[in-house]
Order: structure tokens, then C-alpha cells, then sequence
């Protein structure tokens, strides 16, 4: 018994007089966005040149590669991989430095996924 007497002794009951917000049922926890590495054709990088790239920073096997370096060829552009932001930049940023370097013009994006 406490002393009020009321027989509550393990309740603590707590009046801040102010209203209280309820938490959700379900906790909203968001995933983080993520973003895709879109590859460009151009007319000049060869090929084999871009198969490469594809295994190097795609961990494509070589067949993979060869088909999704087709897919860009024909129809201009393909999604090579979907990554949280920063690893998308920073692959992106890598191809594109890596074809600078060997003077072609090979280009990669970003994009946010819907
Ligand atoms: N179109 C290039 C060629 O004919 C090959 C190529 C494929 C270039 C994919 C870029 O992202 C690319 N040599």
C-alpha cells in the first residue's frame, strides 16, 4: 500500500497536463532512396571496351556484360546497376574518369529510381 493507501503501489501515474501524441501502430521507416548507373552509346568506344568496364565496376561475368553492352548499342542506353546515392556518384564518376583516361567517349548518368 502506498501512502495515499489507494492500493496502487506499482503504478506510477504520470499527469503532465499536456496531450499526449500516440506513437503509430507501425514504426514509418523509410529504406533510402536508391539510384540507377545509366549507361550512353555513343558511335566511337569499342565494344570490348565497355564489356570491360561492365565486369571491372559492374561485376558482370562476360557474357552479362556482352549482352547488357548490346542492349545500350541498339537502344542507347541501359540501367547497369541500382545503388544507394553515394555509391551510385561513385561508380558513375569512375567509368567516366576510366574512359577520360583511355580517350573515349563513354558516358554513364544517374537517376533516382520512381
Ligand atoms: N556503339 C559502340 C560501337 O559501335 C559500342 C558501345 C556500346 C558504346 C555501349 C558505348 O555504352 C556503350 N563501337
Amino acid at each position: 500500500m502506498n501512502a495515499a493507501g489507494d492500493g496502487d503501489d506499482d503504478v506510477e501515474v504520470w499527469d503532465t497536463g499536456t496531450a499526449v501524441k500516440e506513437r503509430p501502430a507501425e514504426p514509418k521507416l523509410k529504406r533510402p532512396p536508391m539510384y540507377k548507373v545509366i549507361m550512353l552509346n555513343d558511335d566511337y568506344t569499342p565494344m570490348e571496351f565497355v564489356v570491360n568496364v561492365l565486369m571491372m565496376f559492374f561485376q558482370m561475368d562476360q557474357e552479362k556484360a556482352w549482352q547488357v553492352m548490346y542492349a545500350v548499342h541498339t537502344t542507347g542506353s541501359a540501367v547497369v546497376g541500382i545503388f544507394p546515392r553515394d555509391i551510385a556518384e561513385t561508380k558513375s564518376e569512375q567509368v567516366n574518369a576510366y574512359a577520360q583516361e583511355n580517350q573515349f567517349p563513354l558516358r554513364s548518368t544517374v537517376e533516382m529510381t520512381d
